[in-house]
This record gives structure tokens, sequence and C-alpha cells, in this order.
């Protein structure tokens, strides 16, 4: 699934702005036809999720309807026409015209419809959203709290996750033509020989007739392309870059790939993409950039913002890689779901290292339901890939966040979603991330430990002298067990901004400073350690339980609005010329 863009053969349109919005509380539109259109209750902002938006819907999970207006434009002449939407939350239905489209499950992920026949000169787009917490969708929600399938936190809304369940149009949606013979998809790998570059790339293309691919990389002085027929719509082609610059942290390097499909000499179609060169490897109890052991530290993020919720503007990105660069972070996960493209993208600018990770979390394996949820699984798991495969930034997948895997049907769904991975890339390690630990059997078949960990927080509260040696003993034993790298995914204690006790208490700013230290202090000494990712970098909010004041989670180092609180300088000095 390629990226919409604009270049001499291709045009996006960016349909953000305000759109007609009315809930259906009574669930009446689709009976009084609101697919052809409806009276607006208000208009509202795309991208955002409605929930933060206005006061009275803060709870609200739908439905919802959402309709705009929109020309053809001329350059849309002779192309095909596609609509993208980048993420909606959770269960989208779309039609054009009055004309259904189709139906989409699932939040962060994008979905793509083809147009290109049922386009009128002036149009109406209308969209129906529910997000609903069902026990069967992904994530789950409404899940009845047991030891075996859920914990008993008592959110409200209901959902089985600590984020909150926001709903609506949650990233951008574009209009965007291919011409009709095209370029599919593009696949690119890299590979390292002493100070050559080898990028691989493998493109698919629809034509009507014989056609070539025409394959280039350039950057930094060096150009180099070929060109090869197309054999059944697919062709590979290898191009060694001498004295290559490679993709690191520190270093992002990037070049520009661009591949043509070309006929007699004319382009009928072209991509162009920025890549980066570099390997990522496991190797015994190390992960390895480009041949050699690299350390992840940074955090776990969340889409959450004020005003916008689960949509991060352009200043809230930006703002957070700021911070993120400031402190001396390398790397995050996309706690708990793809994060937008934009996101991907300026990792990759400014070279970050992400774990990418599926919406699966707060999983149960129960019987009822699990098919269901394996399929949204597998679903999400390959679309994520299809994704972001081509990022550099993008250096291992998670298949899921704290799954409740007591059940011994857990091991035979990991493997099923770990072959799914492998089997659609075969260049990056592949993980889960769990709060077991020990008896988390997956991490047999999967290439890196991630665990997160709340000794100090949620088990020995307030007491970071008997927290600090368990979680000196838990790494140990995890390492013994599975001899393979680990990664603390999550460490870290709400500190409610302003709030400060001496000696330092649960809450206060320096308990979770002291607390973010001594873990750091614990994770410096294990060598088989290889990544520490903060929880998290700001505070989000959440649902509303007893143990979240003000629905917000406050294990931010930075408050909600991107301030730094005090753990946030104690980990820029700890973080600082490189150390880990
Ligand atoms: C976790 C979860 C994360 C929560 C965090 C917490 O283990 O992975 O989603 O927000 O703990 O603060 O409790």
């Amino acid at each position: 699934m390629l990226y919409p863009q604009k270049n001499p053969n291709r045009q996006t349109k960016d349909l953000s702005g305000k759109w007609d919005f009315r809930i259906d509380p009574r669930n009446q539109g689709l009976g009084k036809g609101w697919t052809k259109g409806f009276s607006k209750q208000q208009t509202l902002s795309v991208p955002a999720s409605w929930n933060e938006q206005f006061a009275g819907l803060r709870d609200y999970l739908g439905p919802a309807w959402y309709q705009r207006r929109f020309s053809r434009h001329p350059a849309a002449e002779g192309k095909r026409i596609f609509l993208r939407f980048g993420s909606v939350n959770y269960l989208a239905q779309v039609w054009l015209n009055g004309m259904k489209l189709g139906t989409h499950e699932g939040g962060h992920l994008p979905f793509v419809f083809e147009i290109t026949r049922r386009l009128k000169k002036e149009n109406l787009l209308v969209v129906r959203v529910e997000g609903f917490l069902k026990p069967d969708r992904v994530p789950p929600g409404n899940v009845p709290a047991g030891p075996l399938d859920s914990f008993n936190n008592n959110f409200n809304p209901p959902a089985s996750f600590d984020f909150f369940p926001y709903c609506g149009i949650q990233r951008p949606v574009f209009l965007f033509t291919t011409p009709h013979e095209s370029i599919e998809d593009v696949t690119v790998t890299t590979n390292i020989n002493g100070k050559m570059g080898i990028v691989s790339v493998t493109a698919q293309a629809k034509t009507s007739g014989p056609a070539s691919l025409w394959v280039s990389v350039e950057g930094f002085g060096w150009k180099t392309s070929i060109e090869s027929p197309l054999k059944s719509g697919k062709s590979t082609d290898l191009l060694k870059v001498p004295d290559a610059k490679l993709w690191a942290p520190g270093s992002p390097n990037l070049y520009q790939l661009k591949v043509e499909l070309k006929r007699n000499g004319k382009t009928i179609d072209q991509i162009r993409l920025p890549i980066g060169i570099r390997t990522i490897q496991v190797k015994g109890s190390r992960l390895l950039l480009n041949g050699k052991p690299i350390f992840l530290k940074g955090f776990g993020r969340h889409e959450d913002y004020a005003g916008t919720g689960r949509y991060l503007p352009p200043k809230a990105l930006k703002k957070d890689y700021a911070n993120m660069r400031w402190i001396g972070a390398n790397s995050f996960r996309t706690t708990h779901y793809p994060y937008s493209d934009e996101d991907m993208d300026m990792a990759d600018r400014l070279g970050f290292l992400v774990i990418g990770e599926t919406p699966a979390v707060g999983l149960f394996f129960k019987k009822e339901g699990l098919s269901k949820r394996l399929k949204l699984c597998r679903q999400f798991t390959k679309d994520m890939i299809e994704r972001d495969k081509n990022h550099p930034c993008v250096v291992m997948w998670s298949l899921a966040n704290e799954p409740h895997s007591h059940r011994p049907a857990a091991k035979a769904f990991f493997k099923n979603l770990a072959g799914l991975a492998r089997s659609l890339d075969k260049t990056r390690p592949i993980t889960l991330v769990s709060y077991l630990g020990v008896s988390e059997e997956s991490f047999e078949f999967l290439d890196a430990v991630c665990v997160n960990r709340y000794y100090g927080w949620y088990t020995e509260p307030g007491d970071l002298d008997k927290a600090i040696p368990r979680l000196s003993q838990d790494l140990d034993e995890l390492y013994r067990k599975f001899k393979k790298p680990v990664l603390v995914t999550e460490f870290g204690a709400d500190a409610i901004p302003g709030s400060h006790a001496d000696p330092p208490t649960m809450f206060s700013v320096e308990y979770q400073a002291e607390m973010i230290e001594r873990y750091i202090g614990v994770i410096r000494r294990k060598p088989y350690v290889v990544g520490a990712h903060v929880w998290n970098l700001s505070d989000f909010k959440t649902a509303q339980a007893t143990h979240r004041p003000n629905g917000m989670n406050y294990k931010g180092v930075f408050t909600r609005d991107r301030k730094p609180k005090l753990a946030a300088y104690v980990l820029r000095k700890l973080w600082s010329k490189g150390k880990n």
C-alpha cells in the first residue's frame, strides 16, 4: 500500500478541514437514509477525535455521522482515483453519492477505496463511525474482569487498555490519483557488504502491455540506475551503492529511490521514496544495527493531545521529536497501535529507531470471540507491515502489548502471528511485549524478550529499596531462561505536575525521577539488556478509574502540554553524551 504522493504522474488532495457531523444515539441514520446526506448538528475538525472537540461527547462512542462535499478536480481526468483514510476508530462505513464503498474494521491503519467510476462533478462523501468496546474487537473492551483475561481496572468507558478509547476520523483523508497503468507496490530491503550498500527493490505494476521498470538510487553525490523488463507484473533489482552512507540514529542518511514505469522511453508512472541503507539483526544477546551493538533508549508514547484527541497535529508531533532529541533518546515503540504515516516519516528523517506495534493490546484467550480476534490481529499485522516495511526507522515488529497469555491458546495464537510476520518481512526481528515475563512461552520462538516492569509502583508501592533488587533478579531470570536480548519496554511512575515530596512519595515528581534513575542504574549493569523505554514520553488521557486521577495517566516525563518534569532533566543527564 503506497502512500499517496504528488509527482508528475500522480496527484493528491487532502480533505482535512471542517466536516458536517451528527451523533446518532438512537441508531436511526441507516433507516432514515443519512447515507445519502443528512442535516448537520455541528461542524467538526477532521482529522481529530470527536470526544475532545465537544464536552458533551467525551464518553460518546457512537454511532456518529460525518459528511463532506468535494468537486472533481480537472487533474483527475483520465486517471484512476482513490480515497484513503489514514485511520478511523473503530468501525467505518463509507458512502459516496449515496452508494456504499465499503466497511473497515480497526482503528489505526489506513484503508483505501477506488472511486474512479463513482466520481461525479460534485460529490458527497458520508462516513458512519462507531467505536463501541467489545470483547471480540481488537483492542478488546467490556471484557469481564478475571485473573486469566483482564486486569480488574474498572475503567469508564470499559476499555481493556489504559488509554482513552477516542473515536472518529483521526488521521488525514486523501484523494489521490494513479495512472491506469501503474506501479502498485514497492518493497525495499537493504544490506551491507564491506563499504558497499546493497539495495534490493521489488516493484509490482499493472500494465496492459509490455513495459519496463527503471529503478534509481541517488544521494550524497552518487547516482545509479537499472532498467529491467516486467515479468508477470513484477521485477526485482539489486543496486550497489559504493561507500554507502549508512542510516543510523545521529546520522539518518537518506537516499532518494525512484521507480519509474516506462514504455518506449516514456514514463507512465513513478514513485519516489526516501530510503535508508541499514541492517538490523539479533545475534546472541545483542541487537546489531549495521553490524554494531545498539542500545535503544527512549519511550513508549501515545498519539494524544488536548483538543484533537488521538490526532497529533504537526506542531505536537514536532514537539514530541524535539523533546526526545533534547533528552537524548534514540528510539520509541508505537505503543499501542501503529502511529501515523507522518510520524514514521519524521522518525526516518530524524534518525529514531522504532518498534512498530500492532493495535493488539489487552488480548485475552478465552474461546469466545478468539477466532475473530485472531483474524483481526492477522489483518492488522499484515496491514502494518505492508504500510511501514520501507521505513528504515522500523527495526522490530511487536505483535502485541501485555496479552493475558495464561490460557494455553495464547502460544498457538502468537505462533500463527509470528509466522505471518516472518513470511511478510524476513529482515526484522519480531517480538511481543509482556507483563508475564518468564511465563510468556511465546518468547521461545520470538527474537527478543520485551517486558514491562512496575516494581516500586504496582508492586512494592513506594518502596524502591525493595523494588530495585526485584527488578535486577527478574531480569537475570529472564535472560537465564530465554538467552535472548531483553528490552525493558516500560517502566515509570505517575507524577502529578507540580506535586513535590521529601522524602520522595508516590505521585510526586521526585519519586518518578528517583525510580527512573534507579531502574537505569540496574539496566546498565546487565549486558544482555539492549533497550530501556520509559513509560511515557508525555502525560496522556485515559478512561476514568480510581487509580487514574483526572482521567489521566501521569507517567509522562513531560506534561500533556509537553513541558518537562524533574525526571526529564534527570534522563537528559543520564542519556547525554551517547550513554545508555
Ligand atoms: C502497562 C501498559 C500501559 C499502561 C501502563 C500503566 O503495562 O502497557 O498501557 O499505561 O502499564 O501506566 O499502568
